[in-house]
């Protein structure tokens, strides 16, 4: 290596950013981490083995499975996803425009994001916010829990603001030109984020935060549902489209190839925008109170969200095919061999995509109204979304660590981390399928989600193979996050360092049709006209039932039964 002038605090004073995106994936591990440690023994619990008086004994502040789960839920689902999205949705397009975004309010997002998840943790770890990650009403935590979930969730419009922010300076320096790719996806993502997210700051606003502080005296539980379900679906797509800006925008390049489309990547993005949010009632098919007739207009918008991830599969296919071909693979399907198996920044989001077949078709039929009250509510739910979430959403940014810890501190990755990187995603992935299949099965059986059902080892004698599955897979997993862990502090904690690592470039890929596609481009670059169809979009699908339910409140006094 070339003997270089600049050292790593001048890399850092031009761009100041990269410490602040460390500072976001670091603390989004740190989470994740934590909170599946309890997935080995929620594992185990669906094998009828009840591994908590160990867990205990080990933890000691953990006074039952549902405080665990709830743990489990909210690192992981809530806080890990959030700040990957917020270390990748920044600092991508940043790098993209070569601008900085402001960094005063940059860590203002940190802080506020780092202060929240304090504040919340206190009352999880104390026993006092029981109440599992979608805290329904009148399962009352708290206030601080809700307080510091609010805080922290709210540091994501300081995001909102930092991206539209670089968008409007590049636009100024840039007039009558296309946003460039990677900046559309993430401005197109933050405005849809925005949308989404009044739902849940509404639910807290007007009713968990006056009700936990003791102003109101009860909530109504069918409206705080609904309110909650607005957010709560289009938060997967806040967490599914980071991995998708890194499958479209990078992994072509890391497999040797280009990306087939852009004008592909962008509609993908733009339907995202457009149907992320009008959907909720999917996850209330089994409530009462809501119009039939609604119900199926959600499950009908529902079907057409799944349009973008399956353009995303074609595009994402070809974009691989090629890179293949162009290292002269040859054959139906003896290209797929030539693809770099070697580097766990490829291996992993692929596998993660491998996963999201089933996962899909999985949400398919979750989305399809009467055929969710076969499987709602029953272990099918989370073998589903541990596909998507813990599948391919980890597992890209596990694998982004081979590129972006280097590109963001310098730390070079040696052969033997890259090989026990390898493993690591490999063990994740197959321990995910193995308890997938295990859960879903499990679900078909009539067994139901968040059940300590290692308490009564006589309920679901049916399911006895279906559970040999789910201890397999929580095996694998266990040693899968073991060997993360250790992974992950080896690459972080070794004090090399080569300057040149951290002043390369984001390994971009290039595309192969686009932005020359002009007529399209221009039409999905009118970004402020499709942000005012999302909205309208939001409000004819929520307003009518929102206006009849506010009209009919009927809050009901809180519980705490742990
Ligand atoms: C070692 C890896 C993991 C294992 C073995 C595991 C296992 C499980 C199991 C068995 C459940 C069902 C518990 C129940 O319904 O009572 C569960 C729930 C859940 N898991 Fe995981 N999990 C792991 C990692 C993850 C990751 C990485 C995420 C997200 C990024 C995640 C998100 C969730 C969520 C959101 C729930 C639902 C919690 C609730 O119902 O309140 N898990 N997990
Ligand atoms: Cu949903």
């Amino acid at each position: 290596m070339a003997v270089r002038n600049l050292s790593m605090s001048q890399v850092y004073a031009a761009h100041p950013e990269k410490k602040l995106t460390l500072y976001f994936l670091v603390l989004g591990f740190v989470a994740v981490i934590v909170g599946s440690l309890f997935g080995p023994f929620q594992a185990l619990n669906y094998e009828n083995v009840d591994a908590y008086p160990l867990l205990k004994r080990l933890l000691p502040f953990v006074q039952s499975y549902y405080q665990g789960l709830t743990l489990h839920g909210v690192l992981n689902a809530i806080v890990f996803t959030q700040l990957f999205a917020q270390a990748i949705m920044v600092y991508l397009p940043a790098r993209e425009l070569g601008l900085k975004p402001n960094m005063t309010l940059g860590w203002v997002s940190w802080w506020m994001a780092f202060l929240g998840l304090l504040l919340a943790a206190l009352p999880l770890l104390s026993n006092d916010a029981t109440v599992l990650y979608t805290f329904y009403p009148p399962l009352k935590g708290h206030w601080a829990f809700y307080l510091g979930a609010s805080v922290f969730v709210l540091s994501t419009w300081v995001s909102i603001y930092l991206v539209l922010d670089m968008w409007r300076r590049w636009k100024a320096q840039n007039p009558g030109k296309t946003t460039p790719l990677v900046t559309y996806m993430a401005v197109v993502f933050w405005l849809m984020w925005f949308i989404a997210s009044i739902g849940l700051v509404l639910e807290s606003v007007l009713f968990l935060l006056p009700w936990s502080f003791g102003l109101i005296q009860g909530v109504d539980p069918l409206v705080a549902r609904t309110l909650f379900w607005w957010t709560g679906h289009p938060i997967v797509y806040f967490w599914l489209l980071p991995a998708y800006a890194i499958l479209y925008a990078i992994l072509p390049r890391q497999a040797g190839g280009k990306l087939v489309s852009d004008p592909m990547a962008r509609l993908a993005f733009l339907l995202f925008l457009l149907l992320s949010t009008p959907v909720g009632f999917h996850h209330q098919f089994a409530d009462p109170g809501i119009d039939p007739l609604w119900k199926m207009i959600h499950s009908v918008l529902t079907m057409f969200v799944a349009v973008p991830s399956l353009m995303t599969a074609f595009t994402l296919a070809a974009s691989l095919e090629l890179a293949a071909r162009m290292r002269g693979g040859k054959g139906l399907l003896g290209w797929i061999r030539t693809l770099p198996w070697d580097n766990p920044a490829f291996v992993a989001p692929v596998l993660g995509l491998l996963g999201f077949i089933p996962g899909g078709a999985g949400g398919m039929v979750n989305a399809s109204f009467t055929l969710d009250y076969v499987v709602h509510n029953t272990a099918w739910i989370p073998g589903h979304f541990h596909l998507q979430v813990a599948g391919l959403v980890t597992l890209t940014a596990m694998g982004s660590l081979y590129w972006l810890l280097p590109n963001l501190t310098g730390k070079p990755i040696s052969d033997g981390q890259r090989r026990l990187g390898l493993a690591v995603v490999w063990l994740w992935f197959i321990g995910m399928m193995i308890m997938a299949l295990g859960l879903h099965w499990a679900g078909l059986l009539g067994v139901p989600r968040r059940s300590y059902i290692a308490q009564v080892p006589d309920a679901y004698p049916q399911a006895a193979v279906p559970m040999v599955f789910n201890v397999l897979g929580g095996i694998v997993l266990l040693v899968a996050l073991l060997l993360f862990i250790y992974g992950l502090l080896s690459v972080l904690l070794q004090s090399r360092r080569e300057v040149a690592l951290a002043e390369a470039e984001v390994p971009f890929a290039e595309v192969i049709s686009g932005p020359e596609d002009r007529r399209s481009v221009a039409a999905m670059d009118r970004i402020g006209f499709w942000f005012a169809v999302a909205v309208i979009l939001v409000l004819l699908a929520y307003g009518p039932t929102l206006v009849q339910l506010f009209s009919n409140l009927n809050p009901v006094p809180g519980m705490r039964v742990w």
